[in-house]
């Protein structure tokens, strides 16, 4: 087969020598001035995926919660699903190929996978707001003509919507129409039906304050609201014409340093959330008379829908097993309630979200979110009618900030519940997240999803005899997917104690 014109083509998109990326845990990620070579080479993948599952494939140009000045990229599978890891290793293997050697790379994988070149192409393509994003979803669109795919280029969506999109697209229409009106139509037709189960919602029920990070979720919660029929209002701020993405607002911000985001006019009690860039995490939170901020994370939101959903399996005498799968991060108390008050199956993975999508499939239903505020339900096999707004309301694919603000908004109002009844569930350990900057953070390595630390030797029982000194304390660390940097994370009795300990850890990682 001849594919030798590749070669000019590559020419516009060229590589610098010797940058070696990885396919981390969602796609590649840095900074946007390296990223040029590696669209253009995304779009060469995405059309091979293309053409051996013989559907359309996402691809999404966005780094989620990294800073403005970083952009990446992430392949989106037939079913709104992530790519499987043998892909993720073929991406690596052409990011990394040098200028010369790409054809060569390209044919192995064609090889690899026996790929029929005359199999038509579709990829659809999304991107966030940030700056770098028009040149980089061009270099992808070069990237797919040059194999002679076909595009359709969404624009600006959300990662969650281009996942739907493609998910729509391969099932014929079947999980909804394949548009941004048709997502809002599918979300808001179910959350507009399940909220008819809540009785007279006050204006001050139905008010939400949403922080949309400057980015995208702003942008689209703007074009969502008109479908919402004044059943909820949203009041929006960090709305990305006011300032920078991420920077000092959004769900990573709120959720690290544990504060409300800059920039939001919180009255005391008042429900806010926050999204992230690309509108795939939401955090809740709540200021009390006190001034205290209360958190209200993924782990919060996981216990919220899991209750939900097991009291209509109840109510529906439907024998289905639910469960729900956490990470590393997930606050002990969490665990603790959901194992021994609400006696559902817990199971724990590695970060990442498509970890944690696998690992529910598992499940008859399966309620995933990361203690950030990444996940959704999937799994729903045997709906019955009582279930089926609440599954119309949730996009199964991935993780979605729109999706899951919904669903949460509705069932706080049927079951009549404050953000305060929601917080006060179980009551989370103080805890600390911290980034360490190291020479090479690839040297440590961890199993037990990711709980305890391998390599270098002597770091876990350092962490070990740390942790010993107090109470209901724990702790782990593990190398960043998507930033330079080693996370330490620590939980403690007190937040005296869980810094302390997240702070000693940092010395012993150095
Ligand atoms: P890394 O950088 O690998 O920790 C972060 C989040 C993940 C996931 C990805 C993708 C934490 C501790 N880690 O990954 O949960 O959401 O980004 O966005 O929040
Ligand atoms: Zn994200």
């Amino acid at each position: 087969m001849d594919l030798t014109w590749i070669k000019s083509y590559s020419k516009l998109h060229p590589k610098p020598e010797g940058l070696a990326l990885q396919y981390g845990t969602a796609g590649f990620r840095t900074h946007a001035k390296h990223l040029d070579h590696i669209m253009f080479r995304m779009g060469l993948l995405a059309t091979l995926r293309s053409k051996k599952t013989k559907s359309t494939i996402g691809v999404m140009v966005t780094a989620s919660h990294n800073p403005e000045e970083d952009n990446g990229v992430k392949l989106i599978d037939p079913m709104g699903e992530m790519v499987t890891a043998v892909w993720e290793g073929y991406a690596t293997q052409l990011a990394n190929a040098e200028q010369d050697s790409l054809l060569k790379e390209l044919k192995d994988v064609i090889e690899k996978e026996d790929i029929d070149m005359s199999e038509p192409a579709s990829i659809y393509i999304g991107k966030d707001t940030r700056p770098s994003g028009a040149s980089l979803s061009r270099a992808v669109l070069d990237g797919v003509s040059s194999l002679g795919g076909k595009t359709h280029d969404y624009g600006l969506v959300t990662t969650p919507q281009l996942h739907y999109m493609v998910c729509c697209c391969n099932t014929h229409g079947c999980y909804g129409s394949p548009t941004v009106e048709g997502y809002y139509q599918k979300l808001s037709q179910a959350f507009l039906q399940l909220s008819q189960n809540a009785s007279n919602c006050t204006d001050d029920q139905k008010r939400l304050l949403v922080d949309g990070a400057n980015g995208i979720g702003a942008l689209k919660m703007t074009e969502m609201e008109p479908f919402l029929c004044s059943k909820l209002h949203m009041v929006l701020s960090n709305d990305s014409s006011s300032g920078k993405l991420n920077h000092m607002c959004g769900a990573d911000y709120v959720k690290v340093q544990q504060n409300a985001p800059q920039g939001m006019n919180m009255g005391v009690g008042e429900r806010c959330c926050s999204f992230d860039g690309d509108a795939d995490r939401i955090v809740y939170y709540y200021t009390d008379s006190k001034g205290c901020f209360h958190l209200l994370d993924g782990d919060k939101i996981a216990t919220l829908i899991s209750t939900y959903l097991k009291e209509l399996l109840t109510q529906a005498g439907l024998n289905l097993q639910i469960a729900v799968v956490q990470t590393a991060y997930a606050n002990g108390s969490s665990t603790r309630y959901l194992e021994d008050v609400m006696k559902v199956a817990v199971c724990c993975t590695k970060t990442g979200v498509k970890h944690l999508h696998h690992a529910a499939q598992e499940y008859d239903i399966g309620v995933y979110f990361e203690a950030n505020g990444h996940g959704t339900v999937s799994s729903l096999k045997r709906a019955v009618r009582l279930l089926e707004s609440t599954i119309n309301l949730i996009n199964q694919t991935v993780g979605d900030a729109i999706s899951d603000m919904l669903v949460i908004e509705a069932v706080l109002a049927i079951r009549g519940m404050s953000v305060q009844d929601w917080d006060a569930i179980y009551t989370d350990l103080p805890n600390r997240q911290l980034k360490v900057t190291v020479s090479d953070r690839r040297v440590i390595d961890t199993t037990d999803a990711e709980r305890r630390a391998v390599t270098p030797e002597g770091l876990q029982d350092a962490i070990d005899s740390l942790v010993k000194k107090y109470k209901t304390a724990r702790s782990f660390v593990r190398p960043s997917g998507t930033e330079d940097v080693v996370r330490v994370y620590a939980e403690a009795d007190t937040q005296e104690n869980a810094d302390r300990l997240a702070h000693e850890v940092s010395l012993a990682v150095h």
